[in-house]
């Protein structure tokens, strides 16, 4: 676990994100002052690991993240894990694997996930894992828009570009992260319909 205030060295620039990436936005993060702004994602604290530890890495790290998002679905405050793990000879069929395992342990063994391109500035390549519908099991409705998937979150193989910011040598080393939001993970997994049913303190929850 990290700090929820960052800089925008550990939550930006140290991953990859042009200076002017829309992500850096008044509209879209928390700044409380000139560089000193609410996380947007748990990333920095993979960040400072990696400028702290030599690999081999194979961290979680959940927590806090803070996005300036007025929709009605949606939450200011939400919660996110993501997991790192860097090392020798780390590929893309490794990451693919614990995709699978993660879908299966949390959705059970019969779920059914695909893996579509996608991209983060932060890995490279870059991809999303999707799981079939809870709601339709993939004919299509109101809960997957139509298409029979949802989304469960993001992964890639950690781009060099990250490793040159954090000291960590990209000739010999490769690595994989992952991520996604786990309040959306719970209300797939219990059928919440409303996020903002998490933030109430009703015990039920
Ligand atoms: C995601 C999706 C894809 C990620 C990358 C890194 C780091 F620091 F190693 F570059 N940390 N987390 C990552 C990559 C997170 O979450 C949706």
């Amino acid at each position: 676990e990290g700090f929820d205030i960052e800089d925008e060295f550990h939550n930006f620039d140290a991953l990859n994100t042009p200076k002017d990436h829309p992500a850096r936005n008044l509209t879209d993060t928390f700044y409380l002052e000139k560089d000193v702004l609410l996380r947007t994602h748990t990333s920095p604290v993979q960040i400072r690991v990696m400028q702290e530890y030599e690999p081999p890495i194979k961290i979680i790290a959940p927590g806090r993240v803070y996005r300036i998002d007025n929709a009605a679905s949606h939450s200011p405050a939400f919660h996110q894990v993501e997991a790192l793990v860097v090392d020798e000879g780390i590929n893309f069929a490794d990451l693919k694997d614990m995709l699978n395992i993660f879908a299966k342990k949390m959705f059970g063994e019969n779920i059914e996930s695909r893996i579509r391109p996608h991209f983060f500035p932060f890995t490279e390549p870059s991809a999303e894992i999707d799981i079939v519908c809870v709601k339709c099991y993939g004919k299509g409705c109101n809960v997957c828009k139509g298409s029979g998937w949802l989304e469960l979150g993001g992964a890639g193989m950690v781009d060099p570009n990250v490793f040159e910011q954090v000291g960590i040598d990209s000739e010999k080393y490769t690595g994989y992260a992952f991520g996604m939001g786990m309040d959306r993970v719970a209300m797939l997994k219990y059928k919440i319909p409303d996020i903002k049913l998490l933030f109430e303190n009703d015990i039920r929850f």
